[in-house]
């Protein structure tokens, strides 16, 4: 019986030590992130207005309280704002964009209902295509993560470079019943993120 209670201890204690270890790997990736932004803060910043009414951007726009008074500002771990149960927000989310690899790469938007995918030619917001690159219109939606449902939806490939890093600007809004926004991108090889991890993103820095 003493036997079995000591290979019963012995086992908590080889799991606690286990457990410690993979911590602190995980402490350990949360680093490397943050090596991969050049030190900056992995994620990217979503402003949210609420009490806004309508399905259109500009009308997110055209608020008193757009762009210095957002309701909420919020730090998210990857290029998501999942559906929400309130009706009539408006959402921004500003950030960098860090490619891991040189090469073409293709962004996906989805959302509800109206959204905006901008992305800068380099890491400044005056650099920002005039045009969003991809996007839902006012009168489209889809579900989350429905990522080609219309063709909008769906950049053409753009070239970025390792080592650099792009600004970037998401613009959402939300009308009657839920409604929610994401972007995700197809790296060179193949690989798709849908949505962008923090890994390739971080917060902006200007006004
Ligand atoms: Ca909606």
């Amino acid at each position: 019986m003493k036997k079995m209670w000591f290979h019963a201890l012995l086992c908590v204690g080889v799991s606690y030590v286990a457990g410690c270890r993979l911590l602190a790997q995980s402490r350990h990736s949360d680093l490397l992130a943050t090596d991969r932004n050049d030190g900056r803060s992995p994620g990217a910043i979503a402003e949210v207005w609420t009490q806004i009414s309508g399905d259109q951007i500009s009308q997110l726009l055209a608020s008193k309280d757009f762009p210095s008074k957002p309701t909420t500002r919020t730090l998210l771990n990857s290029l998501a704002i999942p559906r929400k149960n309130i009706e009539n927000y408006g959402t921004r989310i500003r950030g960098y964009i860090h490619p891991a690899r040189t090469g073409h790469y293709i962004f996906h938007i989805s959302g509800d209902n109206e959204s905006q995918f901008f992305l800068s030619s380099d890491d400044k917001p005056t650099g920002l295509s005039k045009e969003p690159i991809a996007f839902l219109s006012d009168k489209e939606w889809t579900s989350d993560y429905e990522w080609e449902k219309f063709p909008g939806q769906v950049s053409k490939p753009i070239r970025l470079i390792s080592g650099h890093r792009y600004f970037f600007e998401v613009l959402h809004k939300n009308g009657r019943n839920d409604g929610g926004v994401a972007v995700g991108w197809q790296q060179p090889d193949g690989l798709r993120n849908r949505p962008i991890p923090d890994t390739y993103l971080s917060t902006f820095d200007g006004r």
